[in-house]
């Protein structure tokens, strides 16, 4: 099978990348989009998020002619699906992943499918999710056989392979991480191996759809369940007066501990997420995985009370200022270093937590972006020198290059990454 034309559906932070990178291996590729701007962005050869080195990608990709955008899908030889599985707007206490754009996104491409196509899923998804995708496709199209009836005879493989990239570095670890693929049958995991070693230099290694599924959420959740430990650890060590960057370095030279780093929480559209789709299947086996995203949310209404906390010991010690003379600055909004992505940031939404209930100014401090309209109300950017000798209390958030090369001597500093 040699795949000529491949289709991609939802051009986000996966999607794009993946589609620039098959263009640049000179395949056809067709990426569909709900969203107007992206479809209009993509086809001048620009891009609508901030990825390092993508936008050259997609420029050459437009320009000679082998990447397009579109709204309606078009006939392909593989179907790539990657779009997003947020949590369902619902008011239980364990949040439940909403599969309603891998439905529409089933539901758009069913009509154009035709005999010997491959679909991949590549959103991260709850286990039985690709199951339920070829559900979708088979009742959306029953003049074609799918594998959970036809097995290896089948008109349309389906396989899961879960994206793996670490945002900041997504075009180089496209090509150089392992993919873990896993096809409906045997047939179908092949068909998929040679689908990504158009550009994947990575092993592909092969399992069943359920265990792909799995391996993508027990990836973030490990990560997760880690950060929760030494967040923990912050906030005992906090109690019992203890400096948990030197314990966690010592403790590191141990041969086979490697615990990670604590900060103000945990952010972006992965790790805070996928744990809760383990949880949320089981429940009642789920117990450590659910207790670290507890830890880890709790963390940002920590750092706020120690916030609180400096603000009436700097007023106890200054008897003649009131609250409305106190200047706060945040050091970072990102959801972590040397980024501009605020998406899920607990930075961000300590800083805002803080405009809210602080009388006096609050100051951020965010190298990666140039302006707060419709951000942040009631917050000003500013430069980290001005911030520096200009505000009273002061709260890193976050670690940025640009904070690190900096120092800072407060009696009144909170510092959730351990840099001042
Ligand atoms: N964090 C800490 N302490 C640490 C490390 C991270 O507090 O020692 C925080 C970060 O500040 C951030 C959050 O954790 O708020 C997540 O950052 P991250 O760098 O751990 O991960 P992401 O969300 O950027 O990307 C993860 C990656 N997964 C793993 O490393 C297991 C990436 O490979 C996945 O592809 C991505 O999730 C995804 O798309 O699922």
């Amino acid at each position: 099978m040699s795949f000529n034309t491949i289709s991609v559906v939802g051009l986000g932070y996966i999607g794009l990348p993946t589609a620039a990178m098959f263009a640049s291996r000179k395949k056809k590729v067709i990426g569909v989009d709900v969203s107007q701007h992206a479809i209009n962005t993509i086809n001048k050869g620009e891009i609508h998020i901030v990825e390092p080195d993508l936008d050259m990608l997609v420029h050459a990709a437009v320009k000679e002619g082998f990447l397009k955008a579109t709204f309606t899908p078009e006939p392909a030889d593989a179907f790539l699906i990657a779009v997003p599985t947020p949590f369902k707007n619902n008011d239980s206490k364990i949040p439940e992943p909403d599969l309603t754009y891998i439905q529409k996104a089933s539901e758009a491409i069913a009509p154009v499918l035709k005999k010997g196509d491959l679909v991949v899923l590549e959103s991260t998804s709850p286990v039985g999710a690709t199951e339920q995708m070829a559900e979708w496709l088979a009742t959306a199209r029953p003049d074609l056989t799918f594998p959970q009836k036809a097995g290896e005879h089948a008109d349309i493989n389906i396989a899961h392979c879960p994206e793996r990239v670490l945002p900041g570095h997504v075009v180089r670890e496209l090509v150089e991480n392992d993919r873990v693929i896993g096809g409906m049958t045997p047939k179908c995991s092949n068909q998929a191996v040679e689908l990504y070693k158009t550009f994947v230099k990575g092993e592909c290694v092969i399992t069943n759809t359920r265990t792909a599924e799995m391996a993508k959420l027990t990836e973030n959740s490990c990560r997760d369940v880690q950060i929760a430990f030494a967040n923990e650890l912050s906030v005992i060590c906090d109690k019992l007066d203890i400096n948990v960057w030197e314990l966690i370095a010592l403790a590191n030279r141990h041969p086979r501990i490697n615990i990670l780093q604590p900060g103000p929480g945990v952010g972006g559209h992965c790790i805070a997420v996928d744990p809760w789709f383990i949880v949320s299947k089981t429940p009642n086996e789920a117990n450590l995985i659910h207790t670290a995203r507890k830890v880890n949310d709790a963390k940002p209404s920590w750092v706020i009370e120690k916030v609180k906390l400096a603000i009436s010991d700097y007023l106890q010690d200054n008897p003649d200022k009131t609250a409305k003379d106190v200047t706060i600055a945040c050091y970072g909004l990102a959801f972590k270093p040397d980024i501009d992505d605020l998406r899920e940031s607990p930075a961000l939404n300590i800083t805002k937590c803080i405009s809210e209930f602080h009388q006096g100014a609050v100051l951020a401090v965010e190298p990666n972006i140039a302006n707060l309209t419709g951000t942040l109300e009631n917050v000003e950017l500013a430069d980290l020198k001005v911030a520096q000798e200009n505000s009273n209390i002061h709260v890193v958030l976050v670690d940025h290059k640009e904070f690190k090369a900096s120092q800072i001597h407060s009696e009144y500093l909170i510092d959730t990454k351990g840099i001042w």
